[in-house]
């Protein structure tokens, strides 16, 4: 292990527990600051502590109506109670396979709803909090993960692109995408994402020299959850990953990724400078994935349950909430209501997905190329004649 990942472990382990003092001694806590990182510490920028409490930063200040933190609040509960939903869905064998956001709530939605309308967005597999923001129907997300569609809505009325599974890939179809509306002439920017995982991807580091080189106006935010399946983050770099934005000529910046205001502000003001046309930055999210990689990993077998306590104690949810009460910006009635809207969106994805129609087995070659292809009709031809060997004429 490096001394800076070291150091980053450090800075995780002291703020998961103890509580700063300045909130014990005042009520007005606004005037408290962040406690500024030592030499070995990387910087990490925080506007909510794990506590709820709210703290200042130099470079990165936003005000919210208590409107907007309900909205943001809601935002994650919902998501949370949605990503709930599937992987109860896949245990009861109605999806065939899911990947579940628990716990990177704040870096979706805190990024996500820095967004315009006319931004566009590039997500992994897991960005199901995004995916919310841009207004793509949650049931639309299952239709791939049942394995009834090949993707299930169209990137062009959200601007929002198709999951990607190839890692990286898509931080490429980002920085060309956004090369070709700096070239339109618009002022929008475009948000690609990845993992910490995927940041070792050649992929990557291409679409960093790229963007830079033309000056793209597109961010990159890496959610760096800790975990690429079982494979720890210090197997992938050997410096925090958002220093190697210097290397490629851009900026980068940590932001606590559980952190809802924080992910925000820091992603606001990233895509504001794109959009000026000062190029690329990338953000990385510090924060920690709850759950396993996907419903068919079993992450007991390769990390201890203390990590996963320590950094319960900072979740995203709670802490916006203990904030909103302690300022008296959310009633009890709110929350009811929220809990009620939460049972209603579940027992909808139930429905949802359980009546989603079945496809007929041929329609998974109608689409792989427009034009068709030699090796698409070959096995088109050969997976008709194995369907037709079963009695009946097809296999369920
Ligand atoms: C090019 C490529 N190599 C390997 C895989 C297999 N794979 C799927 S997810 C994953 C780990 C990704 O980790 P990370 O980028 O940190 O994202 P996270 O799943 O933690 O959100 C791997 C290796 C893949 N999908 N694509
Ligand atoms: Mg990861």
């Amino acid at each position: 292990m490096t001394v800076e990942s070291t150091a980053a472990r450090k800075t995780t382990r002291r703020s998961s527990g103890t509580k700063r003092t300045a909130s014990a001694s005042t009520s007005t806590t606004k005037k408290a600051t962040a406690k500024p990182a030592t030499a070995s510490e990387p910087e990490l920028v925080q506007l909510l502590t794990p506590e709820g409490e709210r703290v200042q930063h130099p470079d990165y200040d936003i005000d919210l109506s208590a409107e907007e933190l309900r909205g943001l609040y809601r935002d994650m509960v919902l998501t949370r109670r949605f990503d709930a939903e599937a992987t109860a869905l896949q245990r009861q064998g109605e999806l065939g396979l899911w990947a579940s956001l628990l716990g990177q709530e704040a870096a979706q939605i805190g990024s996500g709803r820095a967004l315009r309308d006319d931004d566009y967005v590039f997500p992994t597999y897991r960005e199901h909090g995004v995916a919310w923001c841009r207004g793509v129907d949650p049931t639309n997300l299952l239709g791939m993960f049942r394995g009834v569609n090949n993707g299930g809505w169209d990137p062009s009325t959200n601007n929002f692109h198709l999951y990607t599974i190839v890692l990286g890939s898509q931080t490429l179809h980002a920085t060309g995408y956004a090369m070709g509306i700096a070239k339109d002439g618009a002022d929008s920017a475009v948000l690609a994402y990845f993992g910490d995982g995927a940041s070792s991807q050649g992929d990557v580091n291409e679409a960093f020299v790229f963007s830079a080189v033309y000056n793209a106006p597109v961010v990159f935010f890496c959610q760096n959850n800790q975990w690429a399946i079982s494979e720890p983050i210090e197997k992938q770099t050997r410096v925090p990953l958002y220093q190697r934005a210097r290397g490629f000529g851009f900026p980068g910046v940590r932001v606590d990724g559980n952190d809802v205001l924080a992910c925000l502000a820091v992603t606001r003001s990233a895509l504001e400078r794109a959009r000026r046309g000062e190029g690329p930055t990338l953000i990385e999210a510090f924060t920690y994935r709850m759950a396993a990689h996907t419903t068919s990993d079993d992450p007991t077998r390769y990390r201890r349950d203390a990590e996963r306590e320590a950094w319960e104690a900072k979740d995203p949810i709670l802490r916006l909430k203990a904030y909103m009460e302690n300022e008296g910006h959310a009633d009890a009635a709110f929350f009811e209501e929220l809990e009620a809207e939460s049972e209603t969106l579940g027992k909808q994805v139930r429905e949802v997905v359980r009546a989603m129609p079945v496809p007929e087995h041929m329609a998974m070659f109608d689409h792989t190329y427009a034009d068709g292809h030699a090796l698409v009709d070959e096995e088109r031809a050969q997976y008709a004649a194995y369907q037709a060997s079963f009695e009946g004429g097809e296999a369920e």
